[in-house]
């Protein structure tokens, strides 16, 4: 049984490792929430117990084994390194030390393995985005090779934190109580103004996830980067075109694939279905995603546009699979290399 800590206890992805942590039965001797003084001093019911929440910035991190840490990457970039020096594992859920040269960046089902190697004391969880393409990407890499990757993303409103929840229910919420009203002439909804996204985000998408360095957004360079990083394949040639689009739950991304080899249909869809972790759907839809472990993959076809291409379609919970299911299996598979002390 180990000593578990949570930072960013009280946020929405770190609501979602509260309650994977008992669905999977986590082996938990001693359960520590952490979040910014904002949060401390709260109570959290966990298993019946009420557990205080402390201030990340003032606690004694003493006897922790593992932590899981989904606080942003400025609390990462300042605690991890502390939390680790008291002796506790981490795993990080922010940017901070994804593409730091000693630091794993793992999805268990497809590179767990390099946990067995490294001595690394903080472990990096990929963003939401790159973790739904990475479990089909690998078993089809595995049968025909990867060359190249195009990708265009809709991702949901909740990967902007409980704000960008906040704002699509309200925007829906006005466009509802004004539908009689409507002349469809395309301008009649008046939405109430926009925070958390850069225009109205309800009945619209916008083709502007994270934020824009040069042409390109933070979310289509980290997609590219940490695919690289998690595939271990440093010359692979990665496309993303990253969309924001009006749903709830549940990151979708259409992706193109070049291989060495020319992919076959049935043989890609059942290898795809019998991944683990991937459920073959032929029409995945991110309603369908919510709530579920797997990644949902179909819409699968050979694309004759260009020679050994396969097209499909693949969606993932961005709060589970893409967020804290991912980082409590981490968790698991240090446990099962017997990298964690108790
Ligand atoms: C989004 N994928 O949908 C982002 C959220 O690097 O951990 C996750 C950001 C990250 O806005």
């Amino acid at each position: 049984m180990y000593s578990v800590g949570v930072f960013g206890a009280t946020g929405q992805v770190g609501s979602v490792i509260r309650s994977i942590l008992i669905e999977r039965s986590f082996p938990i001797s001693k359960i520590r929430f952490f979040a910014s003084s904002r949060s401390a001093g709260s109570k959290l019911d966990f298993r019946g117990e009420s557990v205080l929440v402390e201030d990340a910035h003032k606690a004694s991190f003493d006897g922790l084994d593992v932590c899981i840490f989904s606080a942003g990457a400025s609390a990462s970039k300042v605690l991890a390194p502390k939390v680790a020096q008291a002796g506790s594992l981490v795993i990080d859920n922010s940017p901070a030390w994804r593409m730091h040269g000693e630091v794993p960046l793992v999805v268990p089902e497809v590179n767990g393995d390099i946990l067995r190697e490294s001595s690394s004391k903080i472990i990096a969880n990929p963003n939401c985005t790159t973790m739904v393409a990475m479990l089909p990407l690998k078993t089809l890499h595995d049968l025909y090779g990867l060359r190249r990757v195009v990708a265009s993303t809709y991702q949901a409103v909740s990967g902007a934190g409980r704000a960008g929840v906040e704002e699509l229910l309200e925007q829906l919420e006005s466009a509802g109580s004004s539908l009689g009203e409507l002349s469809f002439d395309g301008k009649a909804v008046k939405f109430p103004s926009h925070k958390v996204f850069p225009t109205t985000i309800a009945a619209n998408v916008i083709p502007h996830a994270g934020s824009f360095v040069d042409h390109e957004t933070t979310e289509e360079l980290k997609f590219v980067n940490e695919s690289k990083k998690i595939l271990g394949l440093k010359s692979l040639a990665v496309s993303a075109t990253c969309v924001r689009v009006p749903v709830f739950t549940g990151h979708g991304i259409s992706i193109v694939a070049e291989f060495d080899n020319a992919p076959d249909h049935d043989e890609a869809i059942e290898a795809l279905g019998a991944t683990i972790g991937v459920l073959y759907d032929p029409v995945p839809t991110p309603l369908y995603s919510a709530g579920r472990d797997e990644v949902l993959v179909g819409r699968v076809r050979v694309d004759r546009s260009a020679p050994n291409s396969l097209a499909f379609f693949v969606v993932g919970d961005n709060l589970r699979k893409g967020a804290a299911l991912n980082a409590v299996q981490i968790a698991e598979t240090l446990i099962s290399l017997g990298k964690l002390s108790k």
